[in-house]
């Protein structure tokens, strides 16, 4: 899992999130937050998709980014035809080969598909562009179906085949175990894509990597349709455990929160409090045995070490489960000169009082003070 590609794919799939409508400015915004980030791919909206999409895709090829910029179409010769003329790196294909899509969507069957995918793939490629061929519903459609085709787009040279888990409906072992065989029948790369109806998201992607898939796509905050795709931050956050040298070298994870902060703006959303990484509770500790812990040494109770993301810890003390530990580093933090009883007689005090209510830093530090002005006054 050390060698991968993030698609980032804000600006195309994070387009059909219910509230997302993103203006030429807000396009170009985000996509050169995501190049300063360090994203390996931009994939954008198709140009078939309307007349400002089609000059948005051109206004972000211009840009000089150096990530490289994707259009998304569907598997016909007038989307590619489209798209090859915008002036991006590559082109991202997908066709649905479920039954249900086959059957209730465009109603084609596997020779005709193939021979189109073909057609398009080859026409793509005579433009010398990168060209990817993905199926959409993988994990519902036919595995003998599946591999034909995936096989067959190898066989003419396409630069990757994706997976797309369109449903959300995988879990990590399936998905290991189709990236696994995939990678048995294919030489080329592998991309894969999933939704997080049931929250697999994450663990999908690391699982796909982890079974010889090369790319993964994201969007920023995971917007997309339904409940959308694997977020960006917590798939960055999945990868650091897994190697912190590697995510750190490739993406300037400080940059992050700002992203998160521009498109959450844009979509008009607040960046959840449990968020990865950038949740505003997601380095604050609170226990008193684990802020004890976390004093001495963070990696107690932190996987993610907060300066890494332009973050910072946070050690909450105002409530009834605080520890005289915590509210010692507070108190020398403050310049205080209190002993170890002093401390506990005072941590006391903060825990019958936050039995009423919590307190915020203020009004511990208020009480902090007051405490140390009585204690040196009864002294003298
Ligand atoms: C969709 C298309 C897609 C495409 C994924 C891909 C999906 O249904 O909106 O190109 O790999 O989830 O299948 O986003
Ligand atoms: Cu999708």
């Amino acid at each position: 899992v050390d060698n991968f590609a993030i698609i980032e794919s804000t600006l195309r799939e994070g387009e059909q999130f219910a509230n997302a409508f993103f203006d030429t400015e807000t396009k170009l915004k985000i996509a050169r937050a995501l190049d300063e980030f360090g994203v390996e791919y931009i994939e954008l909206v198709s140009p078939a998709a309307s007349e400002q999409s089609r000059l948005d895709v051109v206004a972000i090829t211009q840009l000089g980014l150096k990530a490289k910029i994707l259009t998304h179409i569907r598997c016909h010769m007038d989307d590619a035809r489209l798209a090859v003329e915008t002036g991006v790196d590559g082109v991202d294909v997908v066709i649905g080969t479920s039954s249900y899509l086959r059957q209730f969507s465009h109603g084609k069957d596997m020779t005709y598909i193939i021979k189109t995918a073909t057609e398009v793939i080859e026409f793509i490629k005579s433009k010398g562009l990168e060209v990817r061929f993905s199926t959409e519903d993988s994990f519902r459609s036919d595995l003998v179906d599946l591999l034909q085709v995936y096989k067959a787009m190898d066989k003419i040279g396409v630069d990757r085949v994706g997976i797309a888990d369109t449903v959300g409906c995988a879990n990590p072992r399936q998905v290991y175990e189709l990236v696994r065989t995939l990678r048995g029948v294919v030489s080329c790369d592998i991309e894969t894509h999933f939704h997080n109806d049931t929250g697999c998201a994450i663990a999908n992607a690391y699982a796909a990597l982890e079974a010889g898939a090369t790319h993964v796509d994201t969007s920023v905050l995971g917007i997309g349709e339904r409940n959308g795709i694997t977020p960006l931050g917590g798939f960055c956050a999945r990868m650091y455990v897994a190697n912190r040298d590697y995510v750190l070298s490739k993406y300037k994870m400080e940059k992050l929160r700002d992203i998160e902060n521009l498109v959450a703006e844009a979509v008009q959303i607040q960046v959840p409090f449990n968020n990865y990484i950038t949740g505003y509770c997601a380095f604050t500790h609170k226990a008193g045995i684990h802020a004890k812990a976390i004093l001495n040494n963070p990696s107690t109770y932190e996987i993610l070490k907060p300066e890494d993301f332009g973050m910072t810890r946070y050690v909450s003390i105002g409530h009834r489960l605080t520890g005289w530990n915590a509210v010692k580093s507070r108190v020398e933090q403050l310049g205080l000169a209190l002993n170890d009883e002093q401390v506990k007689a005072i941590t006391n005090q903060i825990k019958l009082l936050a039995d009423v209510k919590p307190m915020g830093i203020e009004e511990v530090d208020v009480l902090l003070a007051h405490f140390h002005r009585e204690v040196s006054r009864q002294g003298v």
